[in-house]
């Protein structure tokens, strides 16, 4: 065994997976090979200059990077998409073979053949994320683009059409002048839990003020545990229903703050309506039940809706009302949702209805802000293609690319798509199969060769995406190459960690800016990539460039790689979302057409009447509640009567790390069910069940808890995708039974929204 207690060097790294933290690492390297791993022992436990510390994600790296899984050498497939066939080939072929066939699908079908799908499992880094296959491809004429996150593409819509803005919120440390904070699926203690971030600072202005926090979620999560109060379960994607219901009580108990709702917002009454529209359509008409569906939104008609009883909504709208201010969040788990815009939107009434908006300890209904600098990565150039796909949709531009157009699947920069996908660019993303929604709709996708045809991929590990691939590219690990990292989610801390190289990239792996180099030398635009910089000269280049953006930096880079952590505290008081325009509306409009905050929205009114929508989809100019398919009372929830929610876990980062022992281990992948939905039956905590709808079924261990609510069911996103013959699951994959069917307004990805029925499997 190595002697891991004397080691040649101990040297800054980080975690630069999507977790959104991005908690600094010291790594331990003896004879070559990383022994240890610690985390930041700088620091003191103040706001703003306390440790970046790791969780057991980054600390557990080495047994990730040094998995049986790891690629170590360019592969070519040799079975069907999926099998897992692959044949080693060196790196000249791969090259050859990649530049060639991508010469050819622009000579034949154009630069938007071409696509960069959505992957976020190397973020934060200067000079090895995705940005130069982006740069390569602006050289070589462009690829189609994508617009969205498969995190936020409901709230940033709908928070557009309300604020003109989506990143509008008070900073969570302004929840300490805050009466009463209440969380929306805001869960910080797991998808928040480390680094700059904001667990930390939870636990602080929980215990330093007298805030009251009530934690919305179908699952008692761990931030309920850590900081709340009370937990409310709600079922899932009804959370604008029971918005609907406060509001009533909010207005039929004269808890509104008329004077705002009247300087500030257009559509809450009569008086504020946009020109040309009639009585009837207003916010307070519609909560009342005055306005086209006659119906009034009271707290029983929420109840049962949402399963709150009806007593306990009056009580929140009366605590809301009456806590001045009060801090309403919504994390992005209640917008995942078919739903998601119309839920996103209606949260943001309550702050909106109580006055609440642009003021210290307030909130816009929004995730609290984040505080970093904006350091930049490698330049991209600019892309000539304009066209631009919502990023969740690319299965339906391979599969159908006659049908997607800017009034049915949110196209951008042109009407009709001209070309289907031909060429796939798959970097540290596990989106092509794993992360996306069907996974057997995108295995038949993808199974046809003549569809797309060449997907090239660059991954860590041997992923399920990866077996789809037809060229499997061994990329770098963080240790195996040098570069800048910066910050994460931070509420009082900003840091830049410059990162040397650890070890010797393993195998024959190589990091990006290598890859992206070669294709652009054979493909005759090599000097216009590098610029005559090598990947280190790119380092020191753009370590000068984050210099413009913080002065104090060290001026002599090598100085700065010896320091290796920089962090910034936060100045000022605690940040307040839109508090210029509150102070002066008329001299600091918002971005909205009117300039204000828009309850009836009508640039949404008008997308509502032009565009086509499936039968059940709903975009309205006011933020209502609509019941969607995949929720109770559908036709399909006779047959698959429990709603399947797919919380972030603990144990991974999506499914990067999914396959770490110790991981495993220390938080097991289970599927959460109510002790009163087991007992029906028979299922007893620990036993195998299967969950199963019309998309297909996964097998997993029950975990038997009042953790959730009676009727839902939660399987952390992001296992490992490990199919039968059948291509069903065995270990716990939520996405073969989610649906690649978008949100109807930003089209985005509805993976929390989900009909399933589980049964005992028998030993
Ligand atoms: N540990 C860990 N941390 C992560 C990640 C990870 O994979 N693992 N992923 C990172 C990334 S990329 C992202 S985008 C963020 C995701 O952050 P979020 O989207 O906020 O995370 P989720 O777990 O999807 O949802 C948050 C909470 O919302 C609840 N929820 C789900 N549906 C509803 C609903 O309809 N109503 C209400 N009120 N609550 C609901 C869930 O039970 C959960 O507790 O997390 C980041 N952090
Ligand atoms: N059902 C369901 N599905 C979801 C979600 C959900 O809530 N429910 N959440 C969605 C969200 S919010 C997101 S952001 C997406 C995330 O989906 P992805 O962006 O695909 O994230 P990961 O699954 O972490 O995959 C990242 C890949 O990068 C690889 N990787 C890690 N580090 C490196 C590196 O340094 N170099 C290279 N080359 N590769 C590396 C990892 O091995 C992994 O295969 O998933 C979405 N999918
Ligand atoms: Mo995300």
């Amino acid at each position: 065994m190595t002697d891991t207690t004397c080691p040649d060097k101990i040297l800054w790294s980080v975690c630069n997976v999507n977790c959104g933290s991005r908690c600094a690492l010291r790594v331990h390297v003896k004879d070559g090979t990383v022994v240890k791993i610690e985390t930041d022992n700088t620091g003191e436990d103040t706001p703003g200059a306390h440790e970046i510390r790791a969780c057991l994600r980054g600390r557990a790296l080495r047994k990730w990077i040094y998995s049986p899984e790891r690629l170590l050498h360019p592969l070519k497939r040799t079975g069907k998409r999926g099998e897992g066939q692959f044949a080693r080939i060196s790196w000249e072929e791969a090259i050859e073979q990649i530049a060639t066939k991508l010469d050819q699908v622009i000579k034949t079908h154009g630069n938007e053949a071409v696509h960069r799908i959505y992957g976020t499992g190397n973020l934060g880094g200067v000079v090895s994320g995705r940005e130069q296959i982006d740069r390569l491809m602006n050289l070589l004429g462009g690829q189609l683009n994508h617009y969205n996150s498969y995190s936020t593409a409901q709230i940033t819509h709908g928070l557009q059409y309300t604020y003109g803005v989506h990143e509008c919120a008070n900073n969570l440390s302004d929840m300490a002048n805050s009466k009463l904070a209440v969380f929306f699926g805001n869960n910080t203690a797991e998808t928040r839990m480390s680094g700059g971030g904001s667990t930390y600072d939870l636990a602080r202005v929980k215990k330093q003020s007298n805030v009251r926090l009530i934690v919305i979620d179908p699952r008692h999560s761990d931030t309920a545990v850590l900081a709340a109060d009370e937990w409310i379960p709600i079922r899932p994607g009804t959370d604008a229903a029971l918005v609907c219901a406060l509001a009533h009580v909010l207005i039929t108990e004269d808890l509104v703050d008329q004077p705002f709702l009247d300087r500030y917002c257009v559509g809450y009454d009569v008086a504020t309506m946009p020109p040309g529209f009639l009585a009837g359509n207003s916010y307070k008409e519609y909560i009342l039940g005055t306005g086209p569906d006659g119906i009034p939104k009271t707290p029983q008609w929420a109840s049962s809706i949402t399963g709150i009883p009806a007593e306990r909504i009056i009580q929140l709208a009366r605590e809301i009302g009456t806590a001045k201010p009060a801090y309403i969040a919504q994390g992005w788990g209640p917008q995942r949702h078919a739903n998601g815009e119309q839920t996103a939107r209606a949260i943001c009434m309550l702050p909106i209805l109580t006055g609440n908006v642009g003021i210290q300890g307030g909130n816009s209904g929004g995730r609290e802000a984040p505080f970093g600098f904006a350091f930049p990565s490698i330049p991209t150039g600019s892309n000539p293609v304009s066209t631009s796909i919502p990023c969740f949709l690319w299965t339906q531009a391979i599969e159908d690319p006659k049908g997607f157009t800017d009034i049915t699947h949110g196209l951008m920069g042109k009407q009709h798509l001209e070309t289907p996908i031909k060429f796939i660019w798959s970097f540290a993303s596990n989106t092509l199969v794993n992360q996306h929604s069907d996974i057997r709709h995108t295995h038949d996708i993808l199974s046809d060769e003549t569809a797309c045809e060449m997907i090239v991929l660059i991954d860590n590990v041997m992923t399920s995406s990866a077996t789809y691939a037809d060229i499997v590219l061994p990329g770098v690990s963080v240790f195996e190459e040098s570069d800048l990292a910066y910050q994460g989610y931070g509420v009082e801390m900003a840091a830049l960690i410059l990162r040397p190289k650890a070890i010797e990239p393993l195998g024959e792996c190589r990091t990006l800016f290598e890859i992206c180099s070669d294709i652009a030398n054979r493909l005759g635009v090599g000097r216009e990539f590098t610029e005559d910089r090598t990947r280190d000269e790119w380092v020191t280049y753009m370590y000068h460039q984050c210099r413009q953006v913080r002065d104090d930096l060290p001026k002599n880079f090598e100085q700065a790689m010896q320091t290796g952590l920089f962090k910034w505290k936060r100045q000022g008081p605690p940040i307040v979302g839109l508090k210029d325009f509150r102070e002066n509306p008329e001299a600091a409009p918002l971005k909205t057409p009117s300039g204000k905050i828009e309850i009836f929205s009508k640039r949404l009114w008008d997308i509502a009447h032009a565009w086509q929508l499936p039968d059940g989809d709903v975009i309205s100019a006011l933020p209502e509640y609509h019941q969607t398919w995949g929720m109770p009372g559908t036709p399909e929830s006779a047959r698959y009567p429990l709603q399947l929610i797919g919380h972030h876990h603990k144990q991974r980062t999506h499914s990067s790390y999914g396959n770490n022992p110790w991981l495993q281990e220390a938080a097991v992948q289970s599927l959460w069910i109510n002790p009163l939905d087991a007992e029906a039956r028979g299922i007893s905590h620990n036993d195998l069940v299967c969950v199963f709808n019309d998309c297909g079924q996964t097998q997993v261990p029950a975990k038997v808890t009042p953790r959730i609510m009676p009727g839902v069911l939660s399987l952390p996103q992001g296992a490992w995708y490990t199919p039968d013959k059948q291509g069903n699951d065995t270990n716990g994959s939520i996405n073969i039974l989610t649906r690649q069917r978008p949100s109807p307004l930003a089209k985005g990805n509805p993976q929390h929204t989900n009909l399933v029925e589980v049964r005992k499997v028998s030993p």
